[in-house]
């Protein structure tokens, strides 16, 4: 690790959740907080609202972005590959890691999106906890109008094209996939901790808030999977 060489970080994200372990509802910016906290790298927050805040910093309008010095990185994945020129030989990236993390940011992520967004038993609390600073009048309009596009892209996404039954029914099993072959010990790939282990907790931490106690449960009801998220989240919640 070297700190004192590295430009100052400064990681342009969404507001703090509140929340132990879970320094983001953003999947992407928690995998990010994951990483630098691994690596040891220190680094500021730039917390908005609105992930087009960010927007001057990455065309997109997505979060999350890192800044390095005054280049903007945006992209997980891409921030994820900065932080290893950072700090090298601390996050594995191998092909096969690059898929797993590939898996996750797609598959897995829309999953979260749906359990969010379009599952009704857990709209009220997404509504609550990502809208609260808007005046009331808007409050009452805008998140349902957002709630309809999210819907609307996830259908075009195949997740929730065929209905909820048919899509909790795949989480089932992609998570019973994710559990049967989560490793009894160590880390997700036979070499330290790499980009597969951030990205498939991002997502799946993620799935364990206090918006989504269906998923969340279903995630802590596969053992080798939950220990295992466990191992990574002692490796990564705190800064080295
Ligand atoms: N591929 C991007 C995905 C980032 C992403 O989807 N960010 C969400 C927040 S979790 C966002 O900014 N959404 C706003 C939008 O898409 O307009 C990454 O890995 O960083």
């Amino acid at each position: 690790m070297n700190t004192n060489a590295s430009p100052p970080l400064t990681l342009l994200e969404l507001a703090d959740t509140g929340l132990p372990g879970v320094e983001s509802y953003s999947p992407f910016c928690l995998k990010v907080h994951r990483a630098l906290k691994f690596v040891g790298l220190p680094y500021a927050r730039g917390c908005a609202d609105n992930p087009a805040s960010h927007r001057k910093h990455n065309p997109t309008g997505q979060v999350p972005v890192l800044l390095v010095g005054a280049e903007a990185v945006p992209d997980s994945t891409a921030i994820l590959a900065r932080i290893q020129q950072l700090a090298p030989g601390r996050i594995d990236a191998s092909p096969e890691a690059l898929l797993w993390e590939e898996l996750a940011d797609t598959s897995l992520n829309g999953f979260l999106v749906a359990s969010r967004w379009a599952d009704d038993r857990n709209w009220p609390r997404t509504r609550a906890a990502f809208f609260h600073f808007m005046p009331a009048p808007v409050r009452a309009v805008v998140p349902t109008l957002i709630r309809r596009k999210q819907v609307e892209k996830l259908v075009a996404r195949d997740v929730w094209r065929a209905g909820p039954e048919a899509c909790w029914r795949r989480f089932g099993l992609l998570l019973d996939q994710l559990d049967a072959r989560a490793p009894e010990q160590g880390f997700w790939l036979q070499c330290g901790l790499s980009v597969a282990d951030l990205a498939l907790f991002a997502q799946l931490q993620s799935l364990r808030t206090p918006l989504t106690p269906w998923q969340g449960a279903e995630v802590d009801r596969r053992p080798r999977l939950s220990a295992w998220l466990g191992r990574v989240d002692a490796a990564t919640r705190t800064a080295s």
